[in-house]
């Protein structure tokens, strides 16, 4: 049988080029337990060209690995139908073909482990299929998934310990628009500055960076800030022992239990276990999450054998794509676990794949993360500028595709940035070594 298909308004999308573009964007010096924010974050812009002229876009992370491995998988794509490209790249995502080895907490950047590299690709690439897609037939990417469950997308504020600065570097410097956060009321002051701005709802505390008792005190100033009505949720990203982490999750047991969760606070599989028996032991049902432990479907039997994860952390550009995550919230729905969304430092393009995922997700139990608000609008890639937030969410757009385009010339400027920037890679440790203590290492547990 012939797979060309049939003639018709939409007969194919053939793909002509995929033009890659490495960008670096303004990140303030944001910590968490792998180090220090570099002054720019790393993303590439992916542009999927069809013989109609049609573009689909995508984002994801950045540095010279990846966009080296979209380059190689250009003459592949070449030639193939939009509609069916994705087929011909299953292989890539194959849980039963997924590596072995140690997804938990061996590897330097957070969400990047090498294991799912592939799930990484396929992602971006179907982002833009889907853009393209949507594009020709004049629907928005979540119709093309079935429809949505909501077309108003909720997410975090995400607050992070910072030092004092805006991000970017020598002329480019910017300026600093939360100012210094390392104490308990400094963040207070940054969580109310992020959910006046946006309209968040629910609130985020990256830890594993002060002493715990600090990280508790933020906790429990947040809550008496913002009452029972705003959930809380804590990620110290593996920073704490077994009993560190059933002590933290025991201390903040009422601010946390309040539609909020503790979110890998421990390394490894059997760490989570471990601390999910002791809070339960103590009668603290408190809801383990992450993006650490669990980041691939070959992690989720373990996970739910072994009651270490309650709410799994999804991600677009991680899990393999939109489609991914509709499978996802499936099937944590039909094990009993909850999901919300894990993020990165990104702009707009990747903020309306965020949205159109989580809009055709009808299991989604909590807001999103997104970084967005630490990102800079001179920065921003889409023409018309940065993605308003309404009352904390971001609305699907009554436009085809993601719904927004390329500003070319903003593209142009974030590849320059990227062209004159020493960063190839994110390195948390070195920036952290560069600017704060040169003997700093990464150590699992610190605490
Ligand atoms: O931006 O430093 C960061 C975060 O630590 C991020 O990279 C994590 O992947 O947000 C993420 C998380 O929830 O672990
Ligand atoms: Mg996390």
């Amino acid at each position: 049988m012939s797979s060309r298909p049939a003639a018709g308004p939409h007969a194919g999308l053939t793909i002509t080029d995929l033009r890659v573009h490495s960008i670096a964007i303004a990140d303030p010096p944001l910590r968490s337990s792998y180090g220090l924010h570099q002054p720019y974050a790393l993303r590439t812009i992916l542009e999927l060209v069809s013989d109609a002229g049609l573009v689909g876009l995508s984002e994801t992370h950045g540095g010279d690995v990846i966009a080296a491995q979209f380059t190689q998988l250009r003459d592949r794509l070449i030639g193939q139908d939009a509609f069916t490209l994705m087929a011909s790249l299953l292989p890539m995502i194959d849980p039963a073909a997924a590596p072995d080895g140690d997804r938990s907490q061996t590897y330097s950047v957070p969400g990047e482990n090498p294991l799912d590299a592939g799930n990484r690709l396929f992602s971006a690439i179907e982002l833009a299929c889907l853009d393209l897609i949507g594009r020709a037939l004049g629907r928005p990417v979540c119709d093309l998934l079935g429809g949505r469950a909501r077309s108003a997308v909720p997410f975090s504020a995400y607050l992070f310990y910072k030092h004092a600065g805006g991000g970017g570097e020598g002329d480019d410097e910017r300026a600093d628009e939360y100012g210094e956060g390392l104490t308990p009321e400094a963040m207070v002051r940054q969580a109310r500055q992020m959910c006046e701005t946006y309209g968040f709802r629910e609130i985020k505390l990256k830890a594993g960076v002060l002493d715990p008792p600090v990280e508790i005190d933020t906790i429990k100033a947040l809550q008496a800030a913002f009452g029972d009505a705003v959930p809380l949720r804590i990620d110290p990203n593996c920073a704490w022992s077994v009993p560190t982490s059933i002590e933290v999750g025991r201390a903040l047991y009422r601010e946390l239990g309040r539609g909020g969760y503790l979110e890998d606070p421990c390394a490894g599989m059997d760490g989570m276990a471990a601390v999910r028996t002791a809070l339960l032991e103590a009668g603290e049902d408190t809801p383990l999450a992450s993006n650490v432990a669990v980041t691939s479907f070959a992690d989720l039997p373990a996970a739910v054998r072994q009651d270490a994860v309650q709410i799994v952390l999804c991600d677009p550009h991680y899990w393999g794509g939109v489609r991914q995550i509709q499978h996802l919230a499936r099937l944590c729905q039909t094990f009993g676990l909850g999901l919300s969304m894990h993020s990165n430092s990104h702009l707009g393009v990747s903020l309306m794949a965020m949205t159109h995922a989580a809009a055709a997700a009808p299991h989604l139990t909590f807001a999103c993360d997104t970084h967005y608000p630490w990102q800079h609008a001179d920065d921003e890639v889409v023409a018309g500028g940065r993605i308003r937030f309404v009352d904390g969410c971001v609305h699907i757009p009554d436009r085809p595709g993601l719904g927004i385009d390329l500003d070319q010339d903003a593209l142009a400027r974030g590849r320059e940035r990227f062209a004159r920037c020493p960063y190839r890679k994110r390195d948390d440790q070195a920036e952290m070594r560069r600017r704060v203590d040169p003997a700093w290492t990464r150590r699992l547990p610190r605490w």
